[in-house]
């Protein structure tokens, strides 16, 4: 089936530069998706957006340009609940990436456990309207109350001013939660402003809560120019990101994870070259100690803690 573009869509970059920053050996990349092929795997009929295809090898060759060794694949919003094209990634990556599924109540045990023989670790919860429709509460936490014993966390996907109301409901998850993109700060408030406090506070009070401090593309006001910095003196790309992700990643170094975000859904105003992305990273981790905790410690105890 031939798909058409949402207009002003923005293609992933097909020449991402050589990164300066050596990625730790056995660095993952926790967050990215595939998208497609459309022609063997449709967009799901409730889609908020149509992509560009992004498939698998076109993900492991990105892989391999940069540096990291595994990936984790998360279903992304325009495939809906229909999980085949992130379950091929991880068929084809020989043990090299685990998956975040996106389900239903009517999901079968069954189905739960194929997914799980295929590397599936966790399921998405996307509270970002733009993205997706409402789903009850009550169906959440049955998905959750069922994914825990198979050792699965939740992912949760938010806006920041979201926090408040959702607050309640994140903290009687029964699993580990993982927050995408550090719960989308809009970092023209301070980082020590009564709104980044919020989410600071939720991983002081809640320590199954764990962070992505992923990207700083779709956060940053200033963009990616690499002016000069404040930290150590570097060049930092993405710069008015950089206080908000190092201070979570000082405060909580064991529970943060990074990912390229490839290929980048419902950019609007530039596609980040994804050399430049990793590049940000030794701004925001700033001591190899915190650098492999962030890239292959963490990532590896919680996607694949039989190796780690
Ligand atoms: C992201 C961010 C976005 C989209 C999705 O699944 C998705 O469609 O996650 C977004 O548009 O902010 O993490 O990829």
């Amino acid at each position: 089936m031939a798909f058409e573009k949402t207009p002003g869509w923005l293609d992933w970059c097909p020449s991402p530069s050589q990164p300066r920053f050596k990625l730790p050996p056995g660095s993952v990349d926790a967050h990215c998706h595939v998208f497609g092929p459309g022609e063997r795997f449709p967009y799901a009929a409730e889609r908020k957006y149509t992509p560009c295809d992004a498939s698998r090898n076109q993900l492991y060759a990105l892989r391999d340009h940069l540096g990291f060794a595994r990936n984790v694949v998360v279903q992304a919003t325009c495939h809906g609940a229909d999980n085949r094209a992130m379950v091929d990634a991880l068929k084809h990556s020989g043990g090299r990436a685990r998956g975040i599924a996106t389900v239903k109540r009517t999901v079968t045990d069954h189905e739960l456990h194929y997914m799980h023989e295929c590397g599936v670790r966790g399921v998405r919860f996307n509270f970002v309207k733009r993205l997706v429709d409402f789903t009850p509460r009550d169906e959440l936490l049955e998905i959750a109350t069922r994914i825990a014993p198979l050792g699965w966390h939740v992912v949760i996907y938010f806006e920041a001013v979201d926090l408040p109301e959702l607050w309640d409901f994140f903290t009687a998850l029964p699993t580990t939660v993982v927050v995408d993109h550090m719960g989308r700060p809009d970092v023209r408030q301070p980082v020590d402003g009564p709104e980044f406090e919020r989410f600071v506070r939720l991983m002081l009070e809640h320590g199954n809560v764990w962070s992505k401090v992923s990207c700083p593309e779709r956060l940053s006001v200033t963009g990616p120019p690499a002016l000069p910095g404040q930290v150590g003196g570097e060049l930092a790309p993405y710069r008015d990101v950089v206080p908000f992700a190092r201070r979570i990643v000082e405060t909580f170094p064991d529970r943060v994870l990074w990912g390229t975000d490839w290929p980048h859904p419902n950019l609007k105003d530039h596609m980040p070259d994804d050399g430049l992305l990793v590049d940000f990273i030794p701004h925001i981790a700033v001591t190899p100690e915190l650098q492999i905790k962030l890239l292959v410690t963490n990532p590896m105890r919680l996607y694949w803690p039989e190796e780690a």
